[in-house]
């Protein structure tokens, strides 16, 4: 009597001696960058990181008080699209407002 066909007799041959890493890469991060400048109200500043960033009032106040003496701060880390969605709606509100308040990305590492 002849074995009937099974699944297994189109089951690609297994390559012996081969480790095959499994392909997953994590996305690539990126920095939101606070940037400092003269004009900007400081309160405006805080006010923008707390409703655009989901910040608390005393944490996004230090975030301010760090771009005010050192010339920039890194906000948050996220996937490139929500880092560049959200430097733009921080820099967008500013700008509705008549401030150069600015935010910036850039690639972590
Ligand atoms: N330097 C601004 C001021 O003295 C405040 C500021 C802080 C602006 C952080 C932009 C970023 N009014």
């Amino acid at each position: 009597m002849t074995d009937s066909p099974t699944l297994l007799d189109d089951a690609p041959e297994i390559e012996r001696g081969t480790i095959t890493e499994p392909k997953v890469e994590k996305p690539r991060l990126y920095k939101v960058i606070l940037l400092n400048d003269d004009y900007t109200p400081r309160d405006f500043v805080t006010m923008v990181l707390c409703a655009v960033f989901r910040i608390p009032t005393d944490t996004a106040h230090r975030l301010m008080m760090t771009a005010h003496r050192m010339g920039s701060c890194v906000v948050t880390v996220a996937t490139r699209e929500i880092a560049e969605e959200k430097a733009k709606e921080g820099t967008d509100l500013a700008k509705s407002e008549g401030f150069p308040l600015m935010f910036t990305t850039e690639p972590e590492e």
